[in-house]
């Protein structure tokens, strides 16, 4: 008997996740954090995406979200994203956990969606804790603050910080129920979101990765696609794709 494709696994599935970091949004020229193209200022994200750097100069942190939300800004979802959104579209139980703060996939039209480490387009009171979007480019002027008058900040999730409860939990309950699980352009280096696939595993899932280079996950991966998530993406899902003149993403 030949063993079956991923795409007759995924139309023979009941539940699907897709797991999701930065490799998927590269193709859109958005920087990863890892990778050989380097930061901003040449620093690592690791000493700018911590409390601690917001709390020693919160002006550098916001320069350093304004680059990145000026540049996200003028970008745009690529294949990848659309196929991941199609696939959305073809599965009755899925989820798609991103690690990206960026927000291309809601662009693409994915929208059973879970951002584990937040949104780049949603700021926070540090005296209120309330969260508000934010879509200014560029922001009148940096640090920003709360009408109430203290200091707002990205509403996302730095090192050290737990990840909002409801958005972890969701993400495990997927991961231990789903049959397939697909794990496209993350280093899989930063937990608790690299544990998802370990899990998915643990529970009988079939997990798929594409990357353009082994990561840790590869060893454990069921099937590995080495190339660009926005080529292997389309290829992997075939025919599962709108076409995509048909497309409308509101
Ligand atoms: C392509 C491609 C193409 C390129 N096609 N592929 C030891 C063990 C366990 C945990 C820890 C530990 N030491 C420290 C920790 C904790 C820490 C952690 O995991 N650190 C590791 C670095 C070791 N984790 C945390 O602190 C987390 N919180 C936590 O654990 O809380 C505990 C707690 C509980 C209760 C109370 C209090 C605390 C929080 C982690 C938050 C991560 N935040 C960031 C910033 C978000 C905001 C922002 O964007 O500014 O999230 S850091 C950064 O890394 C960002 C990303 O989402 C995340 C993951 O990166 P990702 O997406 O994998 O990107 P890259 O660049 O690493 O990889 C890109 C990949 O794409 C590469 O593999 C390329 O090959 C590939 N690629 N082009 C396909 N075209």
């Amino acid at each position: 008997m030949r063993t079956p494709s991923f795409l007759q696994r995924v139309r023979e599935a009941r539940r699907v996740v897709v797991l999701t970091g930065a490799g998927v949004s590269a193709e859109s020229g958005v920087p990863t954090f890892r990778g050989t193209d380097g930061l901003w200022r040449h620093h690592r994200a690791e000493d700018l995406a911590t409390p601690e750097a917001f709390a020693r100069d919160p002006r550098l942190v916001w320069e350093w979200y304004e680059w990145r939300r000026r540049l996200i800004a003028t970008r745009r979802p690529n294949p990848a994203h659309e196929a991941i959104a199609d696939l959305e579209a073809r599965v009755q139980e899925f989820l798609l956990i991103t690690q990206n703060v960026d927000g291309l996939h809601r662009q693409a039209g994915s929208r059973r969606l879970v951002e584990l480490h937040g949104s780049l387009w949603r700021v926070r009171c540090l005296a209120e804790g309330t969260v508000t979007e934010n879509l200014e480019v560029p922001l009148p002027s940096l640090p920003p603050y709360c009408a109430c008058g203290a200091l707002v900040r990205p509403d996302v999730v730095w090192f050290g910080e737990a990840l909002p409860p409801g958005a972890i939990r969701q993400a495990y309950d997927a991961a231990e129920s789903c049959d397939v699980m697909l794990v496209v352009g993350t280093s899989a280096l930063v937990q608790p979101a690299a544990a998802l696939p370990m899990i998915g595993k643990a529970h009988g899932a079939y997990v798929v990765e594409v990357n353009l280079e082994p990561t840790p996950l590869s060893a454990f991966a069921d099937e590995c696609h080495h190339g660009k998530a926005g080529e292997v993406l389309p290829q992997l899902l075939g025919s599962l794709m709108r076409p995509r003149s048909l497309t409308h993403n509101p």
